[in-house]
């Protein structure tokens, strides 16, 4: 079963043109499989190699989401030369173990957890601390970086408008605990102390790497709560000082609604729908993609600077990496 999803996937995949024509909306970016695989060229000021690390936790089986995400805001916005990013991927099935290595053969974008079982509780719970473990010890083909994210794979994000808006000015300073940061739509009433929304959160290198080692040092994993609030709760408790940002209330959105109309419904406490998704100024973070028609409605929407459906009334000028340069 698995075999027949990946050998068709991999027919797909090299005859990419056919594909949900997905290749086609984003001639300008990347239509080329190739431009996948090789590293992105770096941008001025970032001479070695990408500073942030972007982490989608994908669901062990779920090749078709894994090669959406590549083809749409992975591809879009890898030219900007200011992100890497990865899938984490946990399971322990022998079947689908080598189905799952002969796919980053391909694309080379796969952080492999094999002692961890696919579940919703791991993925709800462990998943994301096992991932920055794992990256903030060894690195990324041993590499560091300042900046590391999780990223739910129902999630389409803009992360160059993300940067130029909340990560960039952050830059020179590292590594004392003024710098620690945490980015994202703040989940607090959940969660009772400054937590991030799961489905995109930012934190600095060094705050992964304390919250993995608080994550290691728990007596009884089997008690952790919720991811969420976990990655609040461990520095909290542990009495280590953090900075939490809040990414924008108005840029940032779960899509809900018909297929044929998605509407955003926003993250204020009352959940309000906010009209359909074209009729938004800006948007950096969209969620709650499960649905495959939710995502091509999105992909839709964005160009390689950024949100288009408002552009003329100058609601993307953040995007693009050369406009302030
Ligand atoms: C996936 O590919 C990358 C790049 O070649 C490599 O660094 C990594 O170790 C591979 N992961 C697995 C699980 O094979
Ligand atoms: C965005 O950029 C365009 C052209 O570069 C400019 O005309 C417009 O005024 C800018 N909008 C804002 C809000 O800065
Ligand atoms: C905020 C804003 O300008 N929204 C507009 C985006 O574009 C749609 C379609 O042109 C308009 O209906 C919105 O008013």
């Amino acid at each position: 079963m698995y075999i027949l999803t990946f050998i068709t996937l991999c027919l797909v995949l090299f005859s990419a043109r056919s594909f949900l024509s997905i290749p086609n909306v984003y001639n300008a970016a990347s239509t080329s499989f190739s431009s996948l695989t090789t590293t992105s060229t770096s941008s001025p000021g970032y001479t070695t190699h990408p500073p942030w690390l972007l982490i989608t936790s994908s669901s062990s089986s779920d090749f078709q989401r894994r090669l959406l995400v590549r083809w749409t805001w992975v591809s879009l916005f890898q030219h900007s030369g200011i992100f890497d990013h990865i899938f984490a991927v946990s399971s322990t099935d022998p079947v689908l173990l080598p189905i799952i290595k002969k796919e980053n053969d391909t694309f080379g974008d796969i952080l492999l957890l094999d002692d961890i079982k696919d579940t919703t509780w791991t993925a709800n719970h462990i998943k994301p601390f096992e991932f920055f473990k794992k990256v903030t010890n060894k690195g990324w083909k041993g590499r560091t970086y300042d900046f590391v994210s999780k990223v739910d794979q129902d999630s389409f994000v803009d992360p160059v408008r993300t940067w130029n808006k909340y990560l960039k000015g952050r830059m020179r300073v590292s590594g004392t605990e003024e710098d620690r940061l945490m980015l994202s739509m703040p989940h607090e009433a959940f969660c009772e102390c400054p937590a991030p929304q799961g489905g995109f959160y930012t934190l600095s290198w060094d705050l992964a790497k304390l919250i993995a080692r608080l994550y290691d040092g728990m007596e009884k994993p089997e008690n952790i709560g919720q991811e969420d609030c976990m990655v609040g709760r461990f520095p909290t408790d542990a009495g280590e000082q953090y900075e939490f940002m809040s990414m924008d209330k108005e840029e940032s959105f779960d899509v809900v609604g018909e297929k044929g109309s998605a509407i955003a419904r926003d993250w204020s406490k009352d959940q309000v729908e906010r009209g359909h998704l074209e009729e938004l100024e800006n948007v950096v973070f969209l969620h709650q993609m499960k649905e495959e028609w939710k995502w091509l409605a999105v992909k839709d929407l964005f160009d390689e600077d950024g949100w288009a459906p408002n552009r003329s009334s100058g609601g993307s000028n953040l995007t693009s990496l050369h406009a302030h340069t």
